[in-house]
C-alpha cells in the first residue's frame, strides 16, 4: 500500500493545550507520528514523500482569509507583542455577526477562526498543516492514479478543522480535502470517520452537499468533544438531507458494538452509492487511549479493516487522532493486519 509522510508536518510542535481550567502537555505531539512510522515499518509499508500540490487544494474547502491567517498568524502575533504561541482570549457574540474579518488584529481574528484553545499557532504550524495536507492530497492522488488503496499519515489531524475554523488540534481538513480531490473523478464520495470523536469540522463543511456523504461514529457528545454536534438526528440540510450519518456510542462501548457501528458506517456509504472511500482513521476509541471513554482492544481495528477491504471501493485512509503512544502503534498495526 503506498502511504505518504513528510518530515515538514513534525514542525508543527504545539507546547500546551488549555483544558478543564490548566494549561496541560499537548496530547497532539510530533512524537505520535513515530510511533505510527513504527507500525508501519512493522507492517512492511514505506511511507513516501508527498508532492507539492500547493495551496489550491486546501483553498477548495478552506477559506482564503482563514487560510492567510494560519499562515501569517505566528509573524503577526509576535510583531503585536503577543507572547508565545497564539491562543484566543476573546470571541465574537456570533461568528456570523463578524462582518469582514480579514482587516481585524491578530487576536481578534484568533477569536474568529479558533473555535477552542487547544490548537495553538506556533512558528511551523503552517507548514505542519500544509504538508499534513500535502500527503491526504498525494493520497487521493494515488487512489486517483488506479491504487485501490492510499494512506496518509496526517498529523496535525484535520476532522474538527471547518471551513473557517481550527479546533481540536486540526487546523486544515484532511480528510474533506482527500474526498474533494476523489470527487474530482468519482460523482459520490463517502467519508466514514470512526475516530472517537465525532468529525464535526467534515460535517460542517458537506452538510448540505449531495455529493459527500459524512458518516461518523463516536463518543456521545453530550458528554464528549466536540459536545455541539454529533447527534444521531443530525441528517444533513437542503440538498444534502440524507447525506449525513451519525452514530453516537455510549461510554463502555465495546469492540463487538464498536465494530457494529463502524459496519452500519460502511453500509450507508453503500446505500449512498459511494464509487469511493475516505476513511477518517483516529485510534482514540483504544481503551488505553487518555481521552476515550471505551473499552475498544487493537482487534477491533483489525475487524474494521476486513469490513473496509470488503466494500471493494478505491479508498484514501487519512490519519485522525489517537493519544497513547502504545495503543495507537497497536491500533494501527491491528488495522493494517486486516489488511493483509
Ligand atoms: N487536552 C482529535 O482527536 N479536547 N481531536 C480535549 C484535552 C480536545 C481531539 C483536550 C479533543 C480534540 C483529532
Ligand atoms: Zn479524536
Amino acid at each position: 500500500m503506498k502511504a505518504f509522510y513528510s518530515d515538514r508536518q513534525m514542525r508543527h510542535r504545539p507546547t500546551r493545550s488549555f483544558y478543564r481550567g490548566r494549561f496541560t502537555a499537548a496530547h497532539e505531539n510530533p512524537e505520535r507520528v513515530a510511533c505510527l512510522q513504527r507500525a508501519l515499518e512493522r507492517a512492511g509499508c514505506v511511507t513516501s514523500e508527498p508532492k507539492d500540490a500547493g495551496l489550491a487544494p486546501i483553498l477548495a474547502v478552506h477559506d482564503s482569509g482563514y487560510v492567510e491567517f494560519v499562515r501569517d498568524a505566528w509573524m503577526r502575533w509576535r510583531v503585536d507583542g503577543a507572547h508565545g504561541e497564539v491562543i484566543p482570549n476573546v470571541f465574537p457574540p456570533s461568528r456570523e455577526s463578524v462582518g469582514d474579518r480579514t482587516g481585524l488584529p491578530v487576536l481578534a481574528q484568533a477569536g474568529v477562526y479558533m473555535g477552542d484553545l487547544s490548537c495553538p499557532i506556533g512558528e511551523g504550524t503552517f507548514e505542519g498543516a500544509y504538508w499534513s495536507a500535502q500527503a491526504a492530497v498525494s493520497a487521493a492522488d494515488a487512489v486517483l492514479a488506479g491504487e485501490a488503496l492510499a494512506l496518509a499519515v496526517c498529523r496535525p489531524p484535520g476532522h474538527h478543522a471547518q471551513r473557517d475554523r481550527a479546533s481540536g488540534y486540526c487546523f486544515f481538513n484532511n480528510a474533506a480535502i482527500a474526498a474533494t480531490r476523489l470527487r474530482e473523478r468519482f460523482e459520490r464520495v463517502a467519508i466514514v470517520d470512526f475516530d472517537m470523536h465525532h468529525g464535526d469540522g467534515t460535517q460542517a463543511i458537506f452538510y448540505t452537499r449531495a455529493d459527500v456523504l459524512t458518516a461518523s461514529t463516536h463518543a456521545d457528545p453530550r458528554d464528549t468533544f466536540p459536545f455541539y454536534s454529533g447527534a444521531a438526528d443530525e441528517g444533513g440540510a437542503g440538498a444534502g438531507l440524507g447525506a449525513n450519518f451519525n452514530i453516537p456510542l455510549p461510554a463502555g462501548a465495546d469492540d463487538d458494538t464498536f465494530v457494529a457501528a463502524v459496519a452500519a458506517l460502511f453500509e450507508r456509504a453503500s446505500t449512498f452509492g459511494a464509487q469511493a472511500l475516505v476513511i477518517a482513521a483516529g485510534w482514540d476509541a483504544h481503551g488505553d487511549d487518555p481521552l476515550s471513554p471505551f473499552d475498544i482492544t487493537s482487534a477491533a481495528y483489525t475487524r474494521i479493516a476486513r469490513l473496509m477491504r470488503a466494500q471493494s471501493l478505491p479508498t484514501v485512509i487519512v490519519q485522525e487522532g489517537g493519544y497513547h503512544h502504545g495503543a495507537i502503534e497497536d491500533a494501527l498495526l491491528g488495522f493494517l493486519g486486516g489488511l493483509a
